[in-house]
Formats: C-alpha cells, structure tokens, sequence
C-alpha cells in the first residue's frame, strides 16, 4: 500500500503540466528564450539536467510549454548553462529546419557544429526542427549549479529561427540521451515536460 502511495505521488508529481509560457512580439514574428541548465537544483524537485522559459515579464519559469502564434517566425535564443557531452549521432550537429538551415552560436553564423562539443538539442520532430548546443568548456570558471542561471555565468548562446503552420499541439525535446543513471540515457528528464521534454502549442 505505501510502495502504492509512493507510485501514484511519483507518477502524478511528473505528469503535472507546467504553465504555459508565452513567446514575446506579436504574430507573425515572435521570440522565446530559453535556458539549459545542467542542475535544477531546487529539492525536494528531482534534481535533473532542465529547460527554463523567460516569460513575457521578464521572470524564469520552470516551463517547457511554450506559446508561439501560427504562421509565423519564431526566433528562439537558448542560453546553455551545461557542459559539452557530445553527440552520439554526428548527423545532429547540423541545424536542420531552421531558416537559411543555420544557427548563431555566440554570434557567428554555423551551418553545422562539432558533435563533440554540444551539449544537448532542442528538436521539434513534427516541424522538422533540429539544433545542437554548444556545450560550456569542463573547465570553464563560473559555472552554474542551481536554475535560474545568470548571463554572468558560463554560458553559450545559440540563436536560430523557424517557422509555425497551422496550430496544434506538437511535442518538443532533446534528442541526445542525456539522462544520465537511465537505462541507455533515454528516461528520466528526457521524456519529462517541464525538463528536457516540452509542447510547442501553436495558437
Ligand atoms: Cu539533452
């Protein structure tokens, strides 16, 4: 009965929806950002790799559903906090289904990236989005522990654009199996909404 008790409470605790987090700008071009943290850490949550969502005023949310308007370019900024774990795919370094099929990591413009050195992806397999992250150097000074992170903190910043069809409920997450002490990597955060996993609801 209380290994019962525990199930449901675990169960339930992950099937919560977190709230939605709306992108900024007005249709058709919007904007979200984004950070990849390495730690949530914020007991008694499970203290997973995770997404945050700045909301419209400005505020980090533990949210990976995100509001974006159809028919529009949704241009996205991710702040990655985590360091490199590299791909196990070397396909995934390109962008792919973003606009010019590119991506501005700190600034410069890539059309692919070092599979060695990302991080995680952000994909959006229904609209055929796919990113890699830079990851942070291991031995990077300042680096983050607990979310929200702060732009003074070992960062990269990646920058890319898509765009939205019709509205509907699609499922976004990362793609490299980075949930570590999961059998294959492929638990735990990486099928979580609110962790690595999210809904893009296109309105
Ligand atoms: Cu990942």
């Amino acid at each position: 009965m209380g290994v019962a008790l525990i199930a449901y409470y675990v169960v339930s605790y992950l099937m919560i929806t977190p709230p939605l987090t709306a992108a900024t700008g007005t249709k058709p071009r919007v904007h979200l950002t984004l950070q990849t943290v390495a730690s949530y850490g914020h007991a008694p949550h499970v203290d997973w790799v995770s997404y945050l969502a700045r909301n419209p005023s400005g505020k980090w949310v533990h949210s990976t559903v995100l509001g974006v308007p159809s028919y529009s370019t949704v241009t996205v900024t991710i702040y990655q906090f985590d360091t490199a774990t590299g791909l196990r795919n070397p396909f995934w370094g390109q962008p792919r289904g973003t606009v010019g099929g590119t991506m501005s990591v700190n600034g410069k413009t890539l059309q692919v990236l070092d599979p060695d050195l990302a991080s995680h992806t952000f994909a959006i397999p229904d609209l055929g989005v796919s990113v890699p992250l830079k990851g942070v150097a291991d031995d990077a000074k300042n680096q983050c522990s607990a979310a929200p992170c702060t732009l003074g903190q070992a960062h990269t910043t990646v920058t890319f654009s898509f765009k939205t069809g019709k509205p509907g409920k699609y499922r976004w997450q990362c793609f490299v199996p980075c949930a570590a002490g999961f059998p294959l990597g492929f638990g735990g955060p990486m099928q979580s909404v609110g962790w690595m996993d999210g809904y893009l609801m296109v309105k």
